[in-house]
């Protein structure tokens, strides 16, 4: 089939309407070279599998969303659920979501973390970040112990089960990135400086918060950024020390974003997003509110984030994957100087939606697919 292009002059016309504020980019071209990608099926039969992070020796440590924690084998064997883990409000998008190993995890257990949707008083609920020790068993599995709640979104909020972000990432000084989302009912909270919704959170390890003073005068301590929608990706530049993170648009909008301490992301005041029942919803760009790097129109219902710096796939090196979970795509961003030149969609003939992506140490990329009885990990190696 040819593809479809539209005439010159109405392509300008429509880039006119419809064209993104300065700084902002969307719908790149695809790069001079396709990836040539085979995609082994490592693991299946998971529940909803939400994160995953793998251990010193080899093995991958995965959330399933219902509440399960379990280590997956390196023969691909999910193993038992690991005791310990903290009740979840396991509604919706909501349940056990993130996990992250201390950086001094050892061979034979460590302090993890793991961010969740955590029941709250009457029926309502919030995200939280627990830490514990997961002590390795020989049978497969583990425990947890000695588990703290370091960190409790306020307010709580009822009568919704939608948007808890969480992604957990190690800022390059030390601290824990916590990212979260609106609640879906909670859009007023958003531009509240001393609300926790809809916020990047920055903290010591220990759950206090990370910065001395606050990032602006009238905020939380714990905020790095406001105006978040719902942020389910996030990672580090290990060339630069940066933030990225992408979050969900409503109908159109997704994000991908750079967020910097004490800056406003704009959700709702500005978005590519529309209504889910028609209509936009504020307006694209305004004075004093960050514009997105990149959005994607329509949604690909943006989750996992990865930035790829193994040598496996040489080409790859510096490139962010995006997990589409409607979108069912991986999608491959190629950055210049900060700004997207190139878009590959890959992996859409899998029909799969893609939950979580990570570079593993043998310098693949390992994806968790989303399905409530058969979830996957998924190890993606250059085609020979
Ligand atoms: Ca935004």
């Amino acid at each position: 089939m040819r593809p479809v292009r539209f005439p010159p002059v109405f392509a300008v016309a429509l880039a006119a309407f419809a064209g993104p504020a300065a700084g902002a980019q969307t719908d790149a071209p695809p790069p001079d070279q396709p990836s040539r990608v085979s995609v082994e099926r490592f693991a299946g039969g998971l529940a909803n599998p939400w994160g995953m992070q793998f251990l010193p020796d080899g093995r991958i440590l995965v959330t399933e969303k219902p509440g399960r924690l379990r280590i997956v084998s390196k023969a691909g064997k999910a193993g038992p659920a690991i005791g310990g883990v903290p009740e979840v409000f396991a509604k919706g998008q909501g349940g056990l979501l993130d996990v992250l190993l201390a950086n001094d995890f050892g061979e034979t257990g460590g302090d993890i973390y793991v961010s969740y949707s955590e029941p709250r008083e009457g029926g309502a609920a919030a995200t939280a970040v627990a830490r514990g020790r997961l002590v390795l068993d020989t049978a497969g599995g583990g425990t947890l112990e000695g588990v703290a709640t370091i960190f409790q979104q306020q307010p709580a909020i009822e009568g919704s089960t939608s948007h808890f972000g969480s992604r957990l990432v190690w800022a390059s000084d030390g601290s824990l990135f916590v990212t979260t989302g609106d609640r879906g009912n909670a859009r007023e909270e958003v531009q509240k400086p001393n609300s926790l919704i809809g916020k990047v959170i920055k903290l010591k390890p220990d759950g206090a918060a990370a910065a001395v003073t606050p990032a602006q005068p009238d905020w939380d301590a714990k905020i790095w950024s406001i105006g978040h929608r719902n942020i389910q990706g996030a990672a580090i530049d290990r060339a630069t020390g940066q933030l990225w993170t992408v979050e969900h648009g409503a109908r159109g909008g997704d994000e991908l974003n750079r967020p910097l301490q004490g800056r406003n992301y704009g959700w709702p005041v500005i978005s590519y997003s529309n209504e889910y029942f028609g209509g936009a919803i504020g307006v694209t760009a305004k004075e004093g509110l960050e514009q997105p790097v990149y959005y994607w129109v329509p949604s690909i219902a943006t989750s996992g984030l990865a930035i790829y710096s193994g040598d496996l796939f040489p080409e790859w090196k510096g490139n962010m994957f995006v997990g589409g979970l409607r979108g069912a795509q991986l999608a491959r961003l190629v950055l210049k100087d900060g700004a997207v030149v190139a878009e590959e969609t890959l992996l859409q003939d899998l029909e799969q939606r893609i939950r979580d992506v990570r570079q593993g140490p043998d310098g693949a990329l390992w994806l968790l697919t989303d399905d409530a009885r058969d979830g996957q990990i998924l190890r993606l190696t250059p085609a020979p």
